[in-house]
């Protein structure tokens, strides 16, 4: 037989099921990362399941998010997530160490291994040749707590690459951003992209991370690369040649679908307002004013990419119109351009260096001034995200962020005019660097038994939802269109990122962008049956944050009617109780208005039969059918109100 290299990392790892497109399987897990925005529940969670350790290999708990620490409720949080990691087994990586994709690249990734994080682009460690999935929080805590991690196996289509990049001028993040303008934000669901072809080799590793984490804006399980010559310098940068085995397709494996994308064809892009899939040549937006640039994050953030930046900025000036932020994903990083120098160059220049974390990306610092043009190298520019209503947020290269700062426009870099000398990674670990002084191993066994755990007054318990009745009568309480994101269920940012421990508290903003009426109404009708959600296609896409199923729970939603959901988000959904329901006929979305109120009967019956719902408006003028289309474990967790309640009636 043939294999690609998704199947041949499934097949090592699988449990029990078929390794074939759409059969339920179950993978054990080599690696679980959590990051402090989500992690602060995921731990929880864990601890709520009473377990002794954490059960998986490698566990880490990183801080990266939640770093502006206004008040104590941040620094809190760092404490829970230090003494847990401690108390259980894992590693901790302290907070400055850098964004938790970029870090576990460089720390953890292993080729041919499985890596769960609480964070949707988990999937940068796809760019080192290892199978990387983003996940709720409850999810990573019961994969910790010894669990197989199930999934149905998504389709695997080919990015098959050919030719060479026009360097230095256009990047990978092109490339991702081509493939983004031709697949869109729905392309990649239910689907792996994995990444083969003569071009492969034109791409660092760091490079092919910035492709396989937008794959996560293409709502795509994950994407990965094979392993390599390029992977074997990777690893030896980083002082882990030894993690290093090679990892190709076979010459005649088989794909279920084939993207052809020629390297030496790809231009500059930018991705324009409001969505990474509305995609345009940088010449298109020639001479647009622009206001700000920042640079860094999880997408764009390693050394070649931003010593490049450096390169292009030495001895030169950012325009007087621009504000340049600067965020480098790991410390590691952070620390090689402070040694050679290019730190320097883009302090005078006039960047404003932030520290290494998410920053501006969530809106957390950088928010830009009302109506600002804002290009960067980050991943998402949904409406809102950067905390500015009206700003108008462009996704770019490094490459083209630079030129844009110097030049106060947007300018195709191969039309500026600029000459730089080509960057590449240094070939090893320099002499005195500190590799990994930032990131405390696990305890010893006896050590971790003695460690007490440290919760904040802002740490609260999770609430758990009772288990769903055989009727649910409610009223329709907002109904939305395509391509919801979870920044518009549970906006992130300074003012609500701090509650994510919090449940009653974060759950105010639920949908506070959209509708800031919403959780006030919510609470109005709780003791009259609740809530139902409507939408169109790709509903919660974006993150992995589990708060946008929470707080609609606590808020006493109980299901959310869908023509298709992006798949995070339904899996949290599943996991705190909330039925996620699919229209038969997807037409049927235009009977419903706002304000109605919807009656479903036979639910229990239908969860363990035919997963068909009738849903009726209550005075009798329509009147339509859904789909649930749950596995039978995702049903039961649904007939016990999520998935803590389920895993507690299994030990009971
Ligand atoms: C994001 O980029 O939206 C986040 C913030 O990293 C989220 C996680 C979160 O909401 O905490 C993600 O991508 O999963
Ligand atoms: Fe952080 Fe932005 Fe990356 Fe999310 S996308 S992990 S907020 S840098």
């Amino acid at each position: 037989m043939a294999y690609n290299i998704v199947q041949k990392i499934f097949n090592a790892h699988l449990v029990y099921g078929v390794v074939s497109r759409n059969n339920n399987i179950a993978l054990r897990i080599d690696e679980v990362y959590t990051q402090d925005a989500t992690g602060t529940m995921a731990w929880l969670q864990f601890e709520a399941m009473g377990v002794d350790r954490v059960k998986v290999p490698v566990a880490v708990s990183y801080v990266d998010h939640n770093m502006i620490q206004s008040n104590y409720m941040n620094a809190d949080d760092h404490v829970f997530l230090q003494t847990v990691a401690a108390r259980y087994g894992a590693w901790f990586s302290r907070p400055g160490n850098g964004i938790c994709h970029q870090v576990n690249l460089e720390h953890f990734a292993i080729p041919g291994k499985i890596v769960l994080g609480t964070d949707s682009h988990t999937p940068t460690n796809g760019g080192a040749g290892m199978i990387a999935i983003g996940v709720g929080g409850l999810d990573a805590a019961t994969v910790m707590a010894g669990a197989p991690y199930e999934l149905v196996m998504p389709a695997v289509m080919l990015v098959r690459l050919s030719g060479k990049l026009q360097r230095p001028w256009v990047t990978a993040m092109d490339v991702i951003l081509e493939i983004l303008r031709r697949l869109s934000v729905k392309g990649g669901v239910g689907r792996i992209l994995e990444y083969g072809g003569e071009g492969v080799s034109d791409l660092s590793v760091m490079e092919r991370a910035t492709v396989t984490n937008m794959g996560a804006e293409l709502g795509a399980t994950t994407s990965v690369f094979p392993s390599d010559d390029m992977t074997l310098q990777f690893l030896k940068t980083q002082g882990r040649a030894h993690d290093w085995s090679a990892l190709t397709a076979d010459p005649d494996a088989v794909y279920d679908e084939v993207l052809e994308i020629n390297l030496s064809e790809i231009d500059p892009l930018a991705a324009q307002p409001h969505s990474p899939d509305n995609v345009v040549s940088v010449r298109q937006l020639d001479g647009m004013k622009v206001n700000q640039v920042c640079i860094g994050s999880c997408t764009n953030s390693s050394y070649q990419a931003l010593a490049t930046v450096a390169e292009l900025l030495r001895g030169r000036v950012v325009a007087n119109n621009v504000n340049l932020l600067v965020n480098p994903g790991s410390k590691r990083v952070y620390e090689m351009l402070a040694r050679d120098g290019s730190l320097a160059a883009m302090i005078a220049a006039g960047a404003r260096i932030l520290e290494s974390s998410c920053g501006p990306c969530i809106g957390m610092g950088g928010a830009p001034g009302s109506g600002h043009v804002s290009v960067r190298s980050f991943n998402r520019n949904f409406e809102g995200r950067s905390g500015t209503k009206d700003a108008k947020v462009y996704l770019t290269s490094v490459v083209t962020c630079a030129v844009s700062a110097l030049t106060g426009q947007f300018k195709d870099p191969r039309d500026a005019g600029l000459a730089i000398r080509g960057i590449i990674e240094p070939a090893d670990i320099a002499a005195g660097e500190s590799v990994n002084s930032m990131l405390v191993p696990p305890l010893d066994i006896n050590e971790m038994a003695k460690v007490v755990v440290e919760k904040g007054p802002n740490i609260k318990e999770v609430p758990v939802k009772p288990p769903i009745g055989d009727v649910i009568n409610a009223e329709v309480l907002i109904k939305l269109g395509s391509n919801v994101t979870t920044d518009d269920i549970m906006p992130a940012g300074a003012k609500v990122l701090p509650f994510r421990s919090n449940i009653p508290a974060i759950s105010d903003f639920v949908f506070s962008n959209v509708d800031d009426t919403f959780a006030k109404r919510a609470a109005e009708v709780r003791p009259k049956g609740g809530g139902i959600v409507v939408g169109a296609e790709n509903y919660g896409q974006g993150s992995s944050r589990e708060h946008a199923a929470i707080a609609p729970m606590y808020l006493g939603i109980q299901a959310v009617i869908v023509v298709s959901f992006a798949r995070i988000h339904r899996s949290n959904l599943i996991n705190f109780g909330i039925l996620p329901l699919v229209f038969k006929n997807p037409a049927d979305i235009g009977l419903i208005n706002q304000g109605d109120r919807l009656e479903i009967k036979g639910i229990k019956d239908s969860l363990v039969g035919d997963q068909t719902f009738k849903v009726s408006e209550v005075s009798g003028r329509y009147a339509f059918t859904c789909a649930s289309n749950l596995n039978e474990r995702e049903a039961k967790i649904i007939l016990h109100g999520g998935l803590l309640p389920y895993t507690r009636s299994l030990t009971e």
